[in-house]
């Protein structure tokens, strides 16, 4: 099964992205890949149908007898190579023409553009990966933590597929007690209780695994992490100080920022979301009262709250009000922080024993904060112990199994047990696995899956 379909084009994409760099990468793969990088290119002495496998070149790409570019060439053969076809690696400099002129020189020799994720697609229908390792190639590109980079890379080496087969050898397992249960019909062995046994220990896997799926958006998307106060409290200043940029206009006007401004940071090895928000506040200005219902509903979705107070005077009666409402709602993702300490301390009220006291205006403390924000970002992802995670599609179908699995429950919970009804329904339990790995997938769900890859993937 592995190796070149001599049915399908070889295909060609620029597989670095585009934009400015020093060089780019161009993969071509199928039947005639080596073929047509021979009528494109010329390396010394020899041509590339003669160089041994995993081997590269230094060579030249001719159109006709003109030069248009000084390449290397990796020349790698099947089924050994990432899609199990022949496979041809062009390292160009990196000019958009440079990059046309040796696709569209390729594609005269009979190559044609590959879609999106075609190449991970053909290496999966070539049987070199599973479709959770394919999918794991896409979210390991799209990742934005260096978590989620570990976790898709494990992903990627078959921990989830290795989970899914422990899955299935107990499903297996299930329908081969209840086949026996045809033959041993006389016999009072106890063929339900086991099966029992088996199916609960499923659904309590299953369980495990789906609360990885929330933390998945978390960990792939980045932290969220809000900035929420009153008006003037300096969330604004703050705000450009993490983020390293002026990014939030900062004024001495009360409620100066009407709308949730978001911006994304590298820090500490992971990805963060910071959020500016509205000030909170009582208002009559229809702009600035929509913009507070925005703040209130950031502080609801973050992941941690940056809770800033005035240390130039104190809170209002109604304001707090406002900040005690957001603490017993939110404790434990908040971080209480007591700004403007450089000026004459006015602040009488006691908040946390931990609230960090900084002046954004000179750089007071904020290396504290940084630690605090780390801290609370490691306690988030040590929560995160599975070894993978899961994306839309694969939660879909494990919700999809423990349907099936609820099913065959309420069949084991009857009192003389239909084994042969119980076991169509193990059958149709183990199909749904199929799908998760892809071994008898429909061709529509392939190409869902495929169609999110980048062209050159
Ligand atoms: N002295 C002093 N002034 C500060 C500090 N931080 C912010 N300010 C000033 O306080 C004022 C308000 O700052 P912003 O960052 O706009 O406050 P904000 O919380 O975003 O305000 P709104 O957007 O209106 O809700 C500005 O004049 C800032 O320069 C600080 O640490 N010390
Ligand atoms: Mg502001």
């Amino acid at each position: 099964m592995f190796g070149i379909n001599q049915q399908e084009k070889t295909i060609i994409a620029q597989a670095t992205p585009k934009g400015s760099g020093a060089i780019a990468l161009i993969r071509i793969s199928g039947f005639t890949a080596i073929e047509i990088a021979d009528q494109i290119s010329k390396i010394k002495n020899k041509k590339l149908s003669e160089v041994p496998t995993r081997t590269i070149h230094y060579g030249h790409i001719f159109d006709d007898n003109e030069i248009i570019d000084q390449v290397m060439l990796i020349v790698m053969k099947a089924p050994n190579t990432f899609t199990g076809e022949d496979v041809i690696e062009i390292t160009c400099h990196n000019n958009p023409f440079i990059i046309d002129k040796i696709i569209e020189l390729a594609i005269s020799k009979g190559a044609r553009i590959a879609q999106q994720g075609e190449f991970t697609k053909r290496a999966f229908l070539n049987g070199k990966i599973d479709l959770l390792q394919a999918e794991s190639i896409n979210d390991l590109i799209h990742s934005n933590t260096q978590i989620a980079l570990k976790k898709n890379l494990s992903q990627l080496e078959g921990s989830f597929s290795n989970w899914i087969l422990k899955i299935e050898e107990k499903l297996l397992k299930s329908l081969v007690l209840c086949e026996a249960s045809f033959e041993f019909l006389d016999d009072e062995i106890e063929f339900g209780s086991q099966i029992i046994d088996e199916i609960n220990s499923l659904t309590s896997e299953i369980k495990k695994i789906k609360q990885t799926f929330n933390n998945k958006q978390q960990i792939k998307d980045g932290i969220r992490i809000a900035l929420i106060g009153s008006v003037n409290a300096g969330k604004s200043s703050l705000f450009n100080l993490l983020l390293g940029k002026n990014r939030s206009i900062v004024s001495n006007l009360a409620g100066t920022t009407r709308d949730s401004v978001e911006a994304g940071v590298y820090n500490n090895d992971f990805y963060m979301t910071l959020i500016d928000t509205a000030g909170l506040r009582q208002t009559d200005d229809i702009i600035e009262i929509e913009g507070i219902k925005r703040s209130h509903e950031e502080a609801q979705k973050a992941d941690i709250i940056l809770l800033v107070f005035d240390g130039s005077r104190n809170l209002t009666e109604k304001e707090k009000e406002i900040y005690n409402n957001i603490i017993e709602k939110y404790s434990s993702k908040i971080i209480s922080i007591l700004n403007k300490v450089d000026l004459k301390k006015e602040f009488g009220h006691q908040v946390s024993e931990n609230i960090i006291e900084i002046s954004t205006k000179n750089n007071l403390n904020i290396h504290l904060l940084n630690e605090k924000i780390k801290e609370k970002v490691n306690n988030l992802l040590e929560k995160l112990d599975s070894p993978f995670l899961l994306n839309q599609r694969q939660f879909n179908l494990l919700l999809d199994l423990e349907n099936k699995l609820s099913d065959i429950k309420k069949l084991l919970s009857q009192q003389s047990i239909e084994y042969e009804l119980l076991s169509i329904h193990i059958n149709e339990a183990i199909q749904s696995i199929c799908e998760l790995t892809g071994k008898n997938i429909s061709e529509k769900t392939m190409d869902a899956i495929f169609k999110e890859f980048c062209v050159g993937k």
